[in-house]
């Protein structure tokens, strides 16, 4: 993903749609279709490998370059199954909720067939956070014990926080060598480790991914995951997630080296970019017109096009996005 083109589009969005310049939008950059980068990655998080294999061809048609998918490796089972159990694999058999070896190995193909490359999520910080059970593909494992891959001694037992949870993200040894909210936290810096996660990788490689999406990279230290990713035989993309929104000693630049990172703070980018109704022009358009329409949920048009509430920006720095305009709804308008 090449995220300031990305950030490029977004802010001709609010140019587009109010007529009002965005800060720091700036000139040049592509004005066709033809002349944007080919290179929007979605994000199906939770579709299993079949129904994005049977999604891609509407994907290709649409322009989309790529598909990062939700992790593939088994997991532990939870009543209910919340979202968040892919994130706690208990093996590294690529069997999971979405789908089996065969099932991902065909989902790739097929979204290669039609240009769409498919982006792995790979969880490699931690294994899984409770006392143990049976996972998705049969594995009877236990917090520090995965039969066959992991044993007590390729976790981290931090030893500095009484139950080795993180407490103090101003710790960096804290924040990588304990437990991300009871997520058994392996040795990433033992030779042992490092092997078995880049034989997992390796494996999703050898299927055919394109790129990895490496999971809760702050909490592993860059040395460490270069070794890791320094093992893999061909080169793909990578990108980790590395949660810096500054204030904290471990930050993404750390991590520049083997791959690109998801930077947390763009969303905070792209909501000052919206600080153009605090200029003079947009302000006087903001109290003679409508509030900008939050998504669905938010609508300040009645279906008649007449009652629409009156909103106005607010003089607090403070404030959210949303909470900088003062507006009274119109009797008509619908808020949900
Ligand atoms: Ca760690």
């Amino acid at each position: 993903m090449r995220l300031h083109r990305f950030r490029w589009l977004m802010l001709s969005a609010v140019v587009a749609l109010t007529g009002c310049p965005a800060v720091g939008a700036g000139g040049g950059g592509p004005t066709t279709r033809a002349e944007l980068p080919h290179d929007v990655v979605v994000n199906l998080f939770q579709w299993n490998w079949r129904s994005v294999a049977a999604e891609c061809p509407r994907l290709a048609a649409k322009g989309y370059a790529g598909v990062q998918v939700s992790p593939a490796t088994e997991h532990v089972q939870v009543f209910g199954n919340p979202w968040w159990v892919d994130y706690q694999p208990v093996s590294y058999q690529l069997q999971s909720r979405r789908g089996d070896r065969a099932a991902y190995a065909a989902m790739i193909q097929a979204c290669h067939a039609v240009g769409v490359r498919i982006y792995a999520d790979a969880v490699i910080n931690h294994m899984a956070g409770s006392d143990g059970g049976r996972g998705w593909a049969g594995t009877n494992w236990t917090h520090y014990d995965y039969p066959g891959l992991y044993q007590s001694h390729d976790f981290h037992h931090c030893g500095l926080t009484g139950d080795d949870d993180i407490r103090d993200y101003q710790s960096r040894e804290q924040v990588q060598r304990c437990e991300l909210s009871n997520l058994a936290d392996l040795a990433t810096d033992t030779e042992y480790v490092q092997g078995r996660i880049a034989a997992y990788l390796e494996d999703l490689v050898s299927l055919g991914v394109d790129g990895l999406r490496v999971d809760a990279v702050k909490h592993i230290p860059a040395a460490d995951l270069a070794a890791i990713l320094g093992r893999l035989s061909r080169k793909v993309d990578i990108y980790h997630e590395v949660i810096d929104k500054g204030g904290e000693p471990i930050g993404m630049g750390e991590y520049t080296g083997s791959g690109r990172v998801l930077v947390f703070s763009y969303g905070d980018q792209v909501g000052s970019a919206f600080q153009w109704v605090r200029s003079p022009g947009c302000a006087a358009w903001a109290a003679a017109s409508t509030a900008p329409s939050r998504g669905s949920s938010w609508t300040t048009t009645t279906p008649n096009g007449t009652a629409a509430p009156r909103c106005s920006p607010s003089n607090n720095p403070d404030a959210t996005l949303w909470q900088r305009f003062s507006c009274s709804p119109g009797p008509t308008a619908n808020r949900s």
